[in-house]
């Protein structure tokens, strides 16, 4: 069994990905954020933002985010994103890898804002990190592809019901990375906050 993906490593052109690299650190603010792990609360190993439409709040490492408007390469970029994958974006999650010492855990993107099957984009810029993927089913086979710079990868429809990914930390990355998630929120999906 292999995991539905569309892989496209020269979806930004060469001469492009500098420049893009450099608006994206200028517009966002990444910051530090924490997960709550047996009730405490421990850093995660990467700086993040959540930027989205305005109705696109949404619940990840244990606590809620309401969203960042686009900034204008992040809008830029949703678009093209979208023509390319198929699929309209309303929000997308902002990950800064300061160097090869962040990092980010097993996973799968299966908040309930997301819906029962997302398809999921994720744009790379900067250095090259090793993404994985393994199968929940017992007895599969691991997949593994190196997210380079201008790289595009959409994990389609059953990724997330069928898989996990990392980002595992690699003591030889000196450089950053920028990872951009495009996700579709339904705000609806989850039952509201009380206060
Ligand atoms: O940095 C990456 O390529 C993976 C990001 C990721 O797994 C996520 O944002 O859920």
């Amino acid at each position: 069994m292999q995991p539905d993906l569309l892989f496209d490593p020269a979806f930004i052109a060469e001469e492009e990905r500098a420049d893009l690299f450099a608006s994206l650190s200028r517009e966002i603010a990444f910051a530090p954020e924490s997960i709550r792990i047996f009730g405490r609360l421990m850093p995660v190993p990467r700086l993040v933002a959540w930027h989205g439409d305005p109705d696109t709040a949404y619940v990840y490492s244990g606590t809620h985010h309401d969203p960042l408007p686009w900034t204008p390469a992040l809008a830029h970029l949703r678009a093209r994103v979208s023509a390319r994958a198929g699929q309209p974006f309303n929000s997308v999650l902002a990950n800064l890898y300061r160097s090869g010492t962040d990092s980010m855990g097993w996973h799968s993107d299966d908040e309930p804002e997301l819906g029962p099957d997302p398809v999921i984009a994720s744009l790379s810029l900067g250095a090259t990190r090793r993404f994985r993927l393994k199968p929940k089913a017992a007895g599969g086979r691991p997949v593994e592809i190196a997210l380079t710079d201008g790289s595009l990868l959409v994990m389609r429809a059953g990724v997330q019901r069928g898989w996990q990914h990392a980002i595992p930390k690699e003591a030889a990355v000196q450089g950053p990375r920028i990872n951009l998630t495009f996700r579709t929120v339904t705000p609806a999906a989850r039952p509201s906050r009380s206060v």
